[in-house]
């Protein structure tokens, strides 16, 4: 599909975005980027995703594609030859599916109430942020991917919240690598591949404009 036209609406900190960065990437893709400023959504955003409103989302030949998952599936769906993100196998589909959704039901709301509450939901936030990366790390066992020897859907789910986890530690008062040394050991590979470490973002950036979103909302 030489004359495809590809735009990506979204936001740097994104770990949503970075996931499409990140397939588009390893599957040797093309595509414009379009920064989004969420505070002031723009016309373009607000055509393409009316129902969320929300980044990222991917424009094919003018055709959106909303909900990153989504995304993901639809990449892998138009360009299968290379780098392939889902496996082959059904049954092995199911349970990629199932991790990334664990991903954004579990990993997802509690990590944000890490650093965007206090008190009470803050630690109830923190207490289910551990459970679930205790649960990743089952799931991750001893293999250097989810998938096995494979960089595949569930890596390019979970690792953009790397450039979240300084955050994490910083308002939770943990430490992710003293307790959970094989997630690092993995993040740590995934961040070896090209496309992931384009995409990834300074976690000391990342604890930054979460500092300034706290302030931005009044949690103090
Ligand atoms: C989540 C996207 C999202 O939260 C997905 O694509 O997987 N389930 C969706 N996008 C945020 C920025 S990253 O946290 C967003 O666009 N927020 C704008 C808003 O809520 O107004």
């Amino acid at each position: 599909m030489a004359d495809d036209k590809l735009i990506l609406l979204d936001f740097w900190a994104s770990m949503f975005g970075m996931r499409i960065r990140i397939s588009l990437d390893e599957k040797g893709i093309e595509y414009e980027y379009k920064e989004q400023d969420l505070f002031d959504k723009g016309p373009l955003l607000l055509q393409m995703n009316p129902i969320h409103k929300k980044i990222p989302v991917l424009i094919h030949n003018g055709k959106p594609v909303c909900e990153s998952l989504i995304i993901l599936q639809y990449i892998d769906e138009v360009w299968p030859d290379k780098a392939p993100l889902l496996p082959s196998d059904p049954y092995k589909r199911t349970q990629a599916r199932f991790w990334a959704d664990f991903i954004d039901k579990k990993v997802y709301d509690a990590s944000r109430k890490i650093w965007a509450t206090k008190g009470e939901e803050q630690e109830a936030g923190k207490k289910d942020f551990l459970e679930a990366l205790k649960m990743l790390e089952g799931e991750l066992g001893e293999k250097p991917y989810f998938e096995g020897e494979r960089f595949g859907y569930v890596d390019v789910a979970l690792v953009g919240f790397y450039s979240w986890f300084y955050a994490y530690e910083s308002f939770g008062n943990f430490s992710i690598e003293a307790d959970f040394p094989k997630i690092t050991a993995w993040a740590n590979r995934c961040l070896q591949r090209e496309s992931v470490a384009k995409a990834l973002v300074d976690g000391k950036k990342v604890h930054e404009f979460s500092v300034d979103l706290r302030k931005r909302w009044g949690i103090e």
